[in-house]
């Protein structure tokens, strides 16, 4: 049985090339200018921080498009090194908490969890699946793909070998879903993927939502929280790219989060897609301040 740790290491991960909107690399910086690393340790974490973030331009090749697929020797580079830092967070048994950043990165954070965690559970928040394969992908953008790469679907690219699939069908579940291409439809259909969406939250409450996500996941299974800001509304959580109306609520975001956090099995947390230059200033403040109390909730901030 895994007991929450009390270290919590961060990655900074200011990348943006899994989509084609700029911005998005500035909000780990934004988040920690916001003063999270400070609030962490106010909740009595032990937060291992490298001040300068990791830079990954460096890794950018000339030709970086593979067939249909924007940037992907970029983001196989960037999330590859991503992974390695994850685990090594994981080995020394501390939580791994990711600030995105776009969420292809997510590939590199739940390799790097499964790898230390073979049966870790991922609970994905998102507007949007992100389960799209090379083959079904119409965007090309890899940020809506990296479920699919996880789970080892679609024609293999082998610019991604290091990436061997870590994450079987049963072992995630979705929460928030509002914007599903008709292909992610069908491949959530046919692995039977446990997916709940905006319906099902209404229908169910976030309350039983979380439970029967839980129950899925096992008793004893550590789990990984990939939140992706674009599952609150817009309204709540304006600064991202991929805004869709009807989202969760400020609450229902936080809930998800607090909830998790009781478990005492979180060994990872990914917050994604918040880009600070969409909007106006006061689109940005609202947003890095709830980017910032969601990992807050997820670190134990707002139970008794
Ligand atoms: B995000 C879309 N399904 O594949 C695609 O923000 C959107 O990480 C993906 O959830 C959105 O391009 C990716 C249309
Ligand atoms: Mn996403
Ligand atoms: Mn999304
Ligand atoms: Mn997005």
């Amino acid at each position: 049985f895994i007991k929450t740790p009390l270290t919590v290491g961060v990655v900074g991960a200011g990348f943006s090339g899994g989509q084609p909107r700029g911005g998005v690399e500035l909000g780990p910086t934004r988040l920690i200018e916001f003063g999270l690393i400070s609030q962490l340790q106010d909740l009595g974490w032990t937060v291992d921080f490298d001040e300068k973030f990791p830079n990954y331009e460096h890794l950018k090749p000339k030709e970086a498009d593979i067939g249909k697929l924007k940037n992907a020797k970029y983001v196989s580079a960037v999330t590859q090194s991503v992974s390695k830092s994850v685990r090594e967070i994981c080995e020394k048994g501390a939580m791994a908490l990711t600030l995105g950043g776009d969420h292809s990165l997510a590939m590199g954070t739940i390799s790097g969890s499964a790898s230390v965690y073979k049966d870790v559970g991922v609970i994905w928040v998102d507007a949007h699946a992100d389960i799209n394969t090379p083959d079904t992908t119409p965007s090309g953008n890899l940020h809506g793909c990296p479920v699919s790469f996880l789970m080892g679907l679609g024609t293999p690219v082998p610019e991604f070998s290091w990436l061997t699939p870590c994450l079987p069908a049963n072992r995630i579940v979705f929460i928030g879903l509002r914007d599903i291409d008709p292909g992610e439809k069908a491949i959530l259909k046919q692995h039977s993927i446990k997916a709940y969406s905006m319906y099902d939250v209404d229908r169910h409450g976030i309350g039983k939502i979380m439970e029967m996500a839980l129950e899925y996941l096992g008793e004893d299974t550590p789990i990984h929280l990939s939140f992706d800001v674009d599952a609150l509304d817009p309204t709540v959580a304006p600064s991202t790219g991929t805004p869709v109306r009807g989202g969760l609520t400020f609450r229902e975001g936080h809930f998800i989060c607090e909830r998790v956090h009781e478990t005492g099995r979180l060994v990872a947390v990914d917050l994604m897609e918040v880009n600070p230059t969409l909007g106006d200033q006061a689109s940005l403040v609202q947003t890095v301040q709830i980017g910032c109390s969601l990992v807050r909730s997820a670190l134990g901030e707002t139970l008794l």
